[in-house]
């Protein structure tokens, strides 16, 4: 576990003994000490088939333990974890899961059909070195294999940091590696290129190489890659690689807010007991018919905002999206062609589905971080008014301001970094298989849908949602254009049918499909960030609630009460600024 990580959980445990028997809600506390103790930083190894991937991370590990030369069919996602009793674990998607000796590493491909991914933990030194963080050995990039597209399409946007290995043997970085870094670039995440097996060729083929590839960084991305190059090497420098990753910093960037955020939400809860306690009777009811008000207002604003992105926003999004499609797909018109002529049958499919699902995450991400935002600052809006002429809200005049804020620098960070998905997979999806048969059953009484995660939803789990069952669907009807290609061998005829047929079929699809799985994501956006204002509000309510019960009850005891308040705001403040405000210099 990383040094950041028990830091941060050491807190929390300290201010879980200092609220200990208040008033205060610590539910917040409890998902935020679950996410941290859950977060992994995934490190994803990609790269074409035989580009040397499982060889680079076989040199890092320093034992030949995992397949070399596999095929498209025999692949499976690898995670490499340290574990002092080694064993392996092939997860199946349905969540469960096989515990093997990690031996079986090298029989398992025979069964590769059942698995959706394996988890390996070896007692070895470099993965104890680097403990923090999880390797991930790739299946290759480029198959037509739906399990295959499954995989990588699950990885994609939960790792934190990519490894590109490039074959010296390849030359150059392939069009479908370059569309495939472009969803990457979407989703806001780092890479590092390795030029691969460079033993291979002389120095100067090299230079030549390294020339070629650092030329298409500079065309392709805005931001600076580092391509380092690889030969017999691959454990130094795989481990350079890794070191400069910093995870502690990853870590802090991650948490270090959301702890901010929680201590200050404790604190004005702290607050607002003691100037509950120091106002009468009549103010705390007024109070809480405010509050009440104000919940009103949310769901209102909720249910309005869910009926406009109905009526007005999905339709747009959607045209938007078309459009994105339609103008990728011309660009690589030519590259169809020669596909369409070559023997590999499948690669036209596969440019399409690639082409498809880049310009989809690309629009889709945009449209749901302009509505988060929009939800986020109409719900705020909402809020404004109340509570405005209470003395008990008197110390903390911009609370709608501060709430709104928090809650949209949560939705930020919880996109940041996915990684625990991979550990909870098994757990989550067997969760998810019994809600949604429940939800099959109560389909009728449940207005709004609900997403399985913990925590604040974002527009980027979200995005994951609506491109992958798309882009699935477009793998699987793809196969049936290529019967359109039999017939025609020319150029121009073949040219002629992609824009005539293939291309529109392909926005039929997504027309047919987008418009209800965007719906339906977008109704579940609006109502978790609706629920984190509820949250506040009810915990709010609680408090004046709890506080002013008692204190009818029993005046003698407020002063105790108030001390005791007291003492537990200031004991937050000070373990505040040892912990979480001194970091911040460093
Ligand atoms: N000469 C040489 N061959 C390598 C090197 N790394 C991998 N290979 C060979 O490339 C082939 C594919 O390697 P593999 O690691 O399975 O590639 P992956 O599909 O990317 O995982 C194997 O036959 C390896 O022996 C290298 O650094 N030098
Ligand atoms: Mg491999």
């Amino acid at each position: 576990m990383l040094e950041t990580q028990c830091t941060y959980l050491k807190y929390l445990d300290k201010v879980a003994t200092i609220i200990d028997g208040s008033d205060l809600s610590a539910e917040n506390l409890l998902r935020l000490r679950e996410n941290i103790t859950r977060t992994e930083i995934l490190v994803p190894v990609i790269g074409a088939f035989n580009a040397g991937k499982s060889s680079l991370l076989n040199a890092f590990l320093g034992q030949e333990i995992l397949n070399i030369g596999l095929t498209p069919e025999t692949e499976l996602a690898t995670e490499l974890r340290f574990s002092p009793d080694p064993y392996l674990l092939a997860v199946r998607e349905d969540g469960s899961s096989e515990r093997l000796p990690a031996s079986d590493i090298t029989t398992i491909k025979s069964r590769a059909g059942e698995f959706t991914h394996l988890q390996l933990y070896l007692d070895n030194p470099s993965l104890e070195k680097f403990s923090s963080l999880v390797l991930v050995d790739m299946p290759g990039f480029g198959s037509s294999l739906i399990n295959h597209n499954n995989a990588i399409a699950y990885y994609l946007p939960r790792g934190a940091f990519y490894i590109v290995v490039i074959s010296i043997e390849d030359g150059n970085i392939t069009n479908s590696m370059m569309r495939q870094l472009d969803d990457l670039q979407s989703y806001g995440r780092g890479f590092t290129f390795v030029i691969n097996k460079i033993n291979l060729r002389s120095d100067e083929q090299t230079d030549e190489v390294a020339e070629e590839i650092d030329a298409q960084i500079a065309y392709g991305f805005t931001a600076a890659h580092e391509v380092v190059r690889v030969g017999w090497d691959g454990k130094e420098r795989l481990a350079e690689i890794l070191t400069a990753l910093d995870p502690e910093k990853i870590f802090r960037n991650l948490f270090l807010d959301q702890l901010k955020d929680l201590t200050h939400s404790l604190l004005d809860q702290i607050n607002l007991a003691l100037m509950t306690l120091k106002n009468n009777q009549a103010e705390a009811e007024y109070t809480l018919h405010e509050l009440k008000q104000g919940m009103h207002r949310v769901r209102e604003k909720r249910d309005s905002l869910i009926a406009k992105m109905h009526d007005h926003e999905i339709e747009r999004t959607v045209e938007h999206c078309l459009s994105a499609v339609d103008r990728d797909l011309a660009k690589v018109l030519d590259e169809l062609v020669s596909a369409a002529l070559s023997s590999d049958k499948e690669s036209c499919s596969r440019i399409i589905s690639e082409v498809v699902r880049s310009a989809l995450t690309r629009t889709v991400q945009e449209q749901l971080t302009v509505f988060s935002r929009t939800a986020i600052s109409e719900l705020g809006n909402s809020l404004n008014g109340i509570g405005k002429n209470i003395g008990i809200f008197s110390n903390d005049k911009n609370w709608v301001t501060n709430l709104t804020d928090r809650i949209s620098r949560g939705m930020q960070k919880t996109g940041e970094i996915l990684g625990n998905w991979s550990n909870a997979l098994a757990e989550r999806n067997q969760k998810e298989m019994e809600r949604s048969e429940q939800e099959e059953n109560r389909k009728k009484d449940s207005l709004l849908p609900r997403l399985g995660s913990r925590g604040l939803v974002t527009a980027l789990m979200l995005t994951t949602n609506i491109v992958n069952p798309i882009v699935e669907l477009a793998i699987i009807f793809l196969p049936d254009i290529l019967n359109f290609f039999t017939a025609g061998r020319q150029k121009t005829q073949l040219k002629k049918r992609l824009l005539t047929e293939v291309i529109p079929a392909t926005k039929r699809q997504i027309r047919d499909k987008l418009p209800a799985l965007l719906d339906e994501q977008i109704q579940a956006l609006i109502a978790q960030i609706s629920e984190e204002f509820e949250r506040d509000l009810a915990e709010k309510t609680s408090i004046i609630d709890k506080i002013s019960a008692e204190h009818t009850q029993d005046r003698q005891n407020s002063e105790k009460k108030t001390a005791h308040l007291n003492n537990m705001l200031g004991a937050l403040q000070k373990l505040a600024s040892q912990t979480l405000y001194k970091e911040a210099r460093i």
